[in-house]
């Protein structure tokens, strides 16, 4: 295996690419369904925690965002006329349980049954995520994934989800990144449930992980043919200088951002040297955790953005390290760097650092400030050239040896982006809220016709 050192400014074509990869993008069901009070859903962590003043930039939530619920299937037509083969989206949990108990809600079953029936009709293989972040309240009120039991809680949608669907979805991901739903949601508080607290943060990363190492085997159980993977959210690190201060932020910051998570999961677990770092914050851990997280899977999910540039900084945060914003480098709107090489220096580590199998890349995208012009079409020149060399990056690192098997842009159609609300836009369509319109953009026209080459 090689490391490639730059990215060819060629343009990739789809030939690059072996003919079963699959095209796809993703999206998250409180992201675009709305349809806040629609067929017993209940309340989820995001709905409390949108509806709390000054937690979302806009103040805004998803009881509507894209109303997917109802549109999907214009979505899913858009999707493929653009020629994807794959559709990543995720089940949100309080539509099927409702977190006090009780049997599972058909009716939101049924939805997902639909949805699925309806990417199987337009050719587009369904990838499932279990988990991205809409949690049922009455699960964080009672402790939320800080609590043990939610990992048997979680274990019984995942029960009912994949009983119901396993006939015709093979692909699952049981977590989308871990790392967010642990530290921005329980340490920055930056997302839902809006904690600040580092121990807490570190015993629901556990239950996270532990949740995901059980429900390899029920997902396997329901669905004998299954594929079960996890996507991570993973950056290549650089220290701000050569500094060994700055050498040794970078080391630390990285234990607990890249190796807290693939070490456990390759049957190594959590890395020793974080483990003392963290010192009287590190989780509870029960005989038998670290085996079940260590659960063989199929494949292993990439969500790529961005890499971070870390300094040493005494006295601040639990590792005394810094992510420097960035400096003098192309950014996107969000203020993210650019980096197409990073997503190739990425995969190059994992594969060297520890032999996951089948790669696929569940997210990359980019955030622009798109406007519907005079023309009534969206010139997203940013992210149609994000999305190029993205693509060229990961052909790179296939040649380079890298087992990569797909690619999922992120996203399908413009949504509710978190804490920012409706004012940051990911997708390769654009939504007009005001309307529910929607309009392919450049970038989507671009996906399009890299999709119809021969
Ligand atoms: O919108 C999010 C998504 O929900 C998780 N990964 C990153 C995306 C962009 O911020």
């Amino acid at each position: 295996m090689t490391t490639p050192n730059s990215i060819q400014p060629l343009p990739p074509a789809r030939s690059d690419f072996a003919d079963d990869f699959l095209w796809g993008c993703a999206t998250s069901s409180y992201q675009i369904e709305g349809a806040g009070a629609v067929d017993g859903r209940v309340e989820s962590i995001w709905d409390r925690f949108a509806a709390t003043p000054g937690k979302v930039r806009d103040g805004s939530n998803g009881a509507v965002a894209c109303d997917h619920y109802h549109r999907w299937p214009q979505d899913f037509d858009i999707a493929r006329d653009m020629g994807l083969n794959a559709y990543r989206f995720s089940i949100a949990w309080p539509r099927i349980f409702s977190g006090s108990g009780g049997a599972p809600n058909q009716k939101g079953l049924d939805f997902y049954s639909r949805l699925v029936d309806g990417m199987l009709e337009r050719g587009l293989q369904p990838w499932a995520t279990l988990y991205h972040w809409d949690l049922p309240q009455a699960l964080q009120e009672r402790g939320g994934w800080a609590e043990r039991a939610t990992v048997e809680a979680y274990l019984a949608f995942v029960d009912a989800v994949t009983r119901r669907l396993g006939d015709r979805v093979k692909h699952w991901i049981t977590h989308n990144e871990p790392w967010c739903t642990a530290m921005i949601g329980n340490y920055e508080g930056l997302h839902a449930p809006g904690l600040t607290d580092f121990a807490t943060a570190l015993q629901v990363c556990h239950h996270v992980l532990l949740s995901h190492g059980k429900a390899v085997p029920l997902i396997r159980a329901n669905v004998p043919d299954a594929q079960v993977g996890i996507a991570l959210s993973l950056h290549p690190v650089r220290p701000a200088s050569d500094s060994a201060a700055d050498r040794a932020a970078t080391l630390r910051h990285d234990g607990l951002r890249y190796r807290w998570f693939l070490d456990p999961l390759h049957g190594r677990g959590y890395p020793q040297a974080t483990l003392e770092a963290v010192g009287a914050c590190a989780p509870r851990v029960e005989p038998g955790d670290m085996e079940a997280i260590a659960v063989a899977t199929d494949f292993l999910g990439v969500n790529y953005y961005f890499p971070e540039t870390i300094q040493d900084a005494p006295g601040e945060g639990p590792l005394h390290a810094r992510v420097l914003p960035p400096s003098g480098v192309e950014t996107t709107a969000l203020g993210w760097e650019v980096a197409p090489a990073g997503l190739a220096e990425l995969l190059v580590r994992i594969e060297h650092d520890y032999r996951p199998g089948p790669m696929y890349i569940t997210e990359n995208g980019a955030c622009y400030d798109d406007e519907v012009g005079p023309d009534g079409q969206v010139h997203d020149a940013g992210r149609t050239a994000y999305l190029q060399r993205h693509l060229a990056a990961l052909r790179d690192a296939i040649r380079g040896g890298v087992p990569v098997k797909g690619y999922f842009a992120w996203s399908l159609v413009d949504n509710f982006e978190w804490a920012e609300g409706y004012l940051r836009r990911f997708g390769l369509i654009h939504v007009d809220y005001d309307t529910q319109q929607r309009r392919l953009k450049d970038s989507g026209k671009w996906y399009r016709a890299f999709l119809r080459q021969q």
